[in-house]
């Protein structure tokens, strides 16, 4: 691949979108890599993933607006849908997918990082959706997830003014969970990810299921969601590993890790 590429850290995976000499800016190639790139991931292997951008400047500045400038009313269209089946296929990925902002996160980078399950960010990130400026949408999601995130009025306010916001008031408002000095970003993204990779992945992955599954549906319908991935637990080495250490009171035991059994 050209723009992306693959570390494997233990049970964490690192995706870094490469392509920093127009800061990480999503073209079709861009995007039709970062789908290899997750399709790729060995599930047996990998437990969480960090996404993170190049360079020290920026995450990702959007979708390539060069590419974007000639687009037609249906090509606009069709680039809307391949961002957001790829975004798409990132939020629903079966483990959970942590952003690491290092920089610019504007436009579809800001849009990016939202189809995550968790954002952090540097100290110099700067998140915002300036697509109004340009004479579009957002079109990778931003509406509906930022507006979801933040609350509506935030979303809003951020998309009719066009008005980028710094780390600091990212963490304000609910967009990003914490901030880092650049060079602890990614070494703090890797420990969050194998923090969660040290729990029991079907338990783990269960839990994004029924949050993610959940928040689409009234809470009737919600919490069925989440009686059933409850019981889905059940029967599993971890569920009969972790409960057995407890009981056992064996302080030195640790959760027994094991394979995935229900993907
Ligand atoms: N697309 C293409 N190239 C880009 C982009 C981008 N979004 N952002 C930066 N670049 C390129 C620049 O053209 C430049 O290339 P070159 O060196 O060849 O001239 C290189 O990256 C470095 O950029 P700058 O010289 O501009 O760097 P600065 O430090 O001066 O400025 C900024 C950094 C502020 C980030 C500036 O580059 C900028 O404003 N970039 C555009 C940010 C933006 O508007 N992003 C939103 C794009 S729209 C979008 O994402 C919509 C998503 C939904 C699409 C739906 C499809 C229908």
């Amino acid at each position: 691949m050209e723009f992306i590429t693959y570390e494997q850290d233990g049970f964490v995976g690192v995706v870094t979108i490469n392509r920093p000499q127009a800061l990480n800016a999503l073209n079709s190639q861009v995007l039709e890599e970062l789908e290899s790139a997750f399709k790729a991931i060995n599930l047996d292997e990998t437990r969480a993933v960090v996404l993170t951008g190049a360079g020290e400047k920026s995450f990702v500045a959007g979708a390539d607006i060069g590419e974007m400038s000639t687009l037609t009313k249906a090509e606009g269209e069709a680039f809307g849908k391949k961002g957001n089946d790829v975004f798409r296929m990132i939020e629903t990925f079966p483990i959970p997918v942590i952003a690491a902002v290092n920089g610019f996160a504007l436009g579809g980078g800001c849009e990016i990082s939202m189809s995550c399950d968790i954002r952090i960010c540097s100290e110099n990130a700067v998140f915002g959706q300036p697509e109004v400026g340009l004479g579009i949408t957002p079109g990778f999601g931003g509406t509906q997830r930022l507006a979801r995130l933040v609350g509506p009025g935030m979303a809003k306010q951020m998309i009719y003014t066009a008005r980028n916001i710094k780390a600091d008031e990212a963490l304000r408002i609910g967009l990003v969970n914490a901030v880092y000095p650049q060079e602890e970003l990614l070494a703090a993204a890797k420990k969050m990810a194998a923090g969660i990779a040290a729990n029991a992945p079907i338990a783990v992955c269960a839990c994004k299921k029924a949050i993610n599954d959940g928040l689409e549906v009234n809470m009737d319908e919600a919490i069925v969601i989440e009686e059933k991935l409850f019981g889905s637990c059940f029967e599993t080495e971890d569920q009969k590993a972790g409960m057995g250490n407890f009981l056992e009171k064996d302080k030195e035991k640790k959760l027994k890790v094991v394979p995935f059994q229900n993907k």
